[in-house]
């Protein structure tokens, strides 16, 4: 396929579109509100043009309409139907959008009516997570999630398929297009259960990564929070800081592994540990993990995340499960909120919500409010007095800006205070016979200091109190 066509898959099949010098793919954008405020629903088509463009489309007409409940047979009322299929003609329009998931039985009989592709919100976050993706965990991970959305409305084509054959007497009375169908519905089930198994041998490399990493004993932080907000950006301004600092950061691209003791190995050069910001949605798939080690902090390993959307497809999160464990593991989360954009507390709401549906709920953790440089009094509630700024009284909410690297030492003081929160320091005395203790103490403590004595290993550990409990016949 030359290089200035690209394809959008839609569940009955590719379309080829020109991009390039030829002109972009043109689409149209239709909802459906049944119980929301016109402005909010509003939103919500703004962010279904930010999706379709994230994928180059180009956005020729947008249409919502107004009803109590969805049309059974085609998502919207007849009357719209019509009127979007007059919309295609004029706007020479390539394929149309719909801003919630649609039954197989609606996408077949909208692309039957319009004789145009038809995709919805869900097909389209799965292409934009297929684009993005670059490691072999991503990629089997959405493409995943890909068969198993596209499997049902396979199926949904059966009827069409199957008057294509049938009547000829054979022993099975299935047409030859409902043949077809059972074969490419085999091939998927074969093809999701081979990812399935391949998917469960990156998880085991990626389990045995994540004990090593809780044997260094070094609090876990995840940056979590909507797509855009800017956790790549913060991740890579605090790997700044620690490397202006003298901070012994201690990193491969997407897997941290502890520093040895002693720190003998070269610092690699900041440049391989940044990772990759961009102004786009889902630049970040792949969860990258990074030790921090400032001068005069407790240090820590910090995780950047995939982003959240709204009505990311349940397919999708199920497949990002092994990569978002590292969220469910952590000890504190950091979540990253573009306070400048207006739509920010149903972001926020939308991150809980996933958070809650990954197992994280319960997590501890501090609210970012991000790009506290671009907003005005007008629109944010409650307006910052200077940035950075903590509302008084509170230890989990900050205002800062990563990209201007205002409020990144407040925010190390919050999480001081937050892994602080809850451990106390302690001497303990471990006999030879009973070392496995501190292992068991590995996963939860920082352990500070370890020596071997004539009468057992000696360490100095911040630990959680109920470990200070437990142990307590060992404190010295
Ligand atoms: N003005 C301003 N821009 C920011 C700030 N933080 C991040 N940005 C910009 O916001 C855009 C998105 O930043 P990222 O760090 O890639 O966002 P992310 O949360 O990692 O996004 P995903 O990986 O898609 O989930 C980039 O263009 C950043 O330069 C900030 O404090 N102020
Ligand atoms: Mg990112």
């Amino acid at each position: 396929m030359p290089e200035q066509f690209h394809e959008i898959q839609t569940p009955s099949g590719r379309g080829t579109y020109a991009t390039g010098n030829e002109r972009a793919a043109r689409c149209i954008l239709i909802g459906l509100n049944t119980s929301q405020k016109p402005e909010e629903y509003d939103r919500s088509m703004r962010e279904l043009k930010a999706l379709a463009e994230a994928v180059d489309l180009e956005v020729v007409w947008s249409m919502v309409q107004n009803a109590p409940a969805v049309t059974h047979a085609t998502y919207i009322g007849s009357g719209k139907v019509q009127e979007l299929k007059e919309e295609i003609e004029i706007g020479d329009a390539d394929l149309v959008i719909f801003n919630e998931t649609l039954s197989p039985l609606q996408t077949r009989n909208l692309e039957k009516i319009l004789d145009t592709e038809v995709l919805d919100r869900t097909g389209l976050i799965l292409q934009i997570f297929s684009r993005r993706a670059r490691t072999r965990e991503a990629r089997l991970q959405v493409e995943s999630a890909q068969l198993k959305y596209m499997l049902p409305r396979l199926i949904g084509l059966g009827h069409k398929l199957s008057r294509q054959g049938g009547g000829s007497g054979r022993l099975s009375n299935k047409g030859a297009g409902e043949q077809q169908l059972e074969l490419d519905r085999r091939h998927i089930e074969h093809r999701i259960a081979q990812l399935r198994r391949e998917l469960e041998s990156v998880d085991r490399e990626r389990d045995v990564q994540r004990t090593r990493r809780s044997r260094s004993g070094l609090p876990r932080i995840a940056l979590v929070g909507y797509t855009n907000a800017g956790k790549s950006t913060l991740l890579n301004a605090l790997l700044k800081m620690n490397a202006a600092g003298g901070g012994s950061a201690m990193a491969s691209m997407s897997q941290a592994e502890p520093a040895p003791a002693g720190g003998q190995a070269a610092a690699p050069a900041l440049e391989s540990k940044l990772v990759f910001e961009k102004d786009m949605l889902f630049a970040t798939l792949d969860t990258s993990v990074r030790r921090l080690d400032l001068p005069g902090r407790m240090p820590f390993l910090l995780a950047d995340t995939v982003g959240f959307v709204s009505q990311l497809p349940h397919d999708l999160v199920q497949a990002f499960r092994s990569t978002l464990e590292e969220v469910c593991s952590a000890d504190l989360l950091l979540e990253v909120i573009d306070c400048s954009d207006p739509d920010h507390e149903m972001h926020r709401k939308v991150t809980d919500d996933t958070l809650r549906e990954i197992g994280a709920g319960d997590i501890p953790r501090i609210y970012l409010y991000n790009k506290a440089d671009l907003v005005d009094a007008e629109t944010t509630d409650p307006f910052p007095a200077s940035i950075p700024f903590v509302p008084e009284g509170r230890r989990d909410v900050l205002y800062l800006s990563a990209k201007k690297q205002l409020g990144l030492n407040l925010l190390l003081d919050l999480i001081d205070d937050a892994l602080r929160g809850g451990r106390v320091s302690c001497r303990f005395l471990f006999p030879y016979d009973k070392v496995g203790l501190l292992q068991s103490l590995r996963t939860s403590s920082v352990i500070e200091s370890e020596e071997y004595t004539a009468d057992g290993c000696l360490v100095q550990v911040l630990c959680p109190k109920k470990d200070a409990q437990r142990l307590r016949e060992y404190l010295t």
